[in-house]
């Protein structure tokens, strides 16, 4: 197990650090202050996920490769919300939406390394942000912990703590663009995919939650695994405006997402404490970006699978919400795990 630090840019008057977490093995996972974003998952020698090798990028084309989403993860659809009878005006960085936390979202934030660990069998970094009163609109300062633990089984878990001084709704999640080939420049569009869920979200012209629909004889039935590809008719009224999977999935119980390459025979298998998981699959990724290793980027080049509370839930009121109290504690934690099948 091996901890290093280096410096990786500055953003407005903040150092920015990189923390690399490396099994020794096969796992090495390199994790920014900024946005507390993981920018390399390094599996078998090659990066499994889109990111930049520079602070300006992740700040300017917002693509939130690999960061931490936050205070509300998704989309809200109005501009105020109501807690305990006082509204809330949000900021709408996406036309009347808030997306991701508004403009001052978590993933564009400098947050301060809390600590390292190393023990026989894991490598961990915890980072933290306090996030003020009213940013983007939520009422409440929010004192968040974020722990990245890489374990000797090759597997990388995120937990998530948080704290409020007043209500307000929470929803955290990692926005990672999973490759799972051996070549970045291939795209995911034959990766395999296996969701446990039988029901979704569907979805409107603003991607706003409308109903909760059975995935039963739909495109969004993966129970069983098939290609991403396959149900993925772009001529369909459903993906007019997504232009792919850019859905909320409801999970069953075990809540169990298994990504897995043909072409590289590697697998990754997702486990959450949260009750839905966003299939993004890059519909509208910007084409022709700078990746750290020199890849360029084009749609369908990466698959999120961004594990969070019900989008929207405070204006759905077929969707429990997520209002976090002062006398409570908000716990979260979802864990990758590659593996190789030839292994
Ligand atoms: C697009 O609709 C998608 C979102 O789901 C994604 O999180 C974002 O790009 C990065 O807005």
């Amino acid at each position: 197990m091996d901890y290093r630090e280096t410096y990786f840019g500055k953003y407005k008057n903040y150092p920015i650090r990189e923390y690399i977490l490396d099994n020794d093995k096969n796992l090495i996972v390199k994790i920014l202050s900024l946005g507390g974003t993981i920018r390399e998952i390094n599996y078998k020698g090659k990066n499994r996920v889109l990111g930049f090798n520079n602070v300006d990028d992740y700040i300017n084309l917002r693509t939130y490769f690999g960061a931490i989403v936050g205070r509300v993860a998704g989309r809200i659809s109005s501009r105020l919300i109501r807690i305990d009878g006082v509204d809330y005006k949000l900021n709408q960085n996406e036309g009347t939406t808030c997306l991701h936390g508004g403009q001052e979202g978590f993933a564009f934030k400098a947050w301060e390394f809390e600590e390292s660990k190393i023990s026989d069998n894991s490598v961990s970094v915890t980072l933290k942000y306090i996030s003020p009163n009213l940013e983007s609109g939520f009422p409440g300062e929010v004192t968040v912990f974020v722990q990245y633990t890489v374990y000797d089984d090759d597997s990388l878990s995120i937990e998530y703590f948080a704290r409020t001084d007043k209500p307000t709704p929470i929803t955290l999640t990692n926005h990672s663009y999973f490759n799972l080939n051996d070549d970045l420049n291939e795209d995911i569009l034959e990766h395999f995919l296996k969701i446990d869920a039988d029901s979704y979200l569907k979805l409107d012209e603003k991607s706003i939650p409308v109903k909760v629909v059975s995935v039963e004889n739909t495109p969004f039935d993966f129970r069983n695994a098939k290609m991403i590809k396959s149900d993925m008719d772009l001529s369909l009224e459903t993906f007019k405006y997504t232009k792919g999977y850019d859905h909320p999935f409801i999970l069953n119980g075990e809540k169990r997402i298994e990504l897995y390459s043909k072409k590289s025979g590697i697998s990754l298998s997702v486990e959450t404490t949260e009750p839905v998981v966003v299939l993004y699959c890059s519909n509208k990724l910007e084409k022709d970006l700078l990746l750290s290793n020199g890849e360029k980027t084009f749609n369908y080049q990466g698959v999120c699978l961004e594990t969070q509370w019900y989008p929207d839930a405070l204006n759905q009121d077929f969707l429990p919400d997520n209002i976090l109290k002062p006398e409570g504690e908000y716990y979260s934690k979802t864990t990758y795990r590659f593996k190789n099948i030839s292994d």
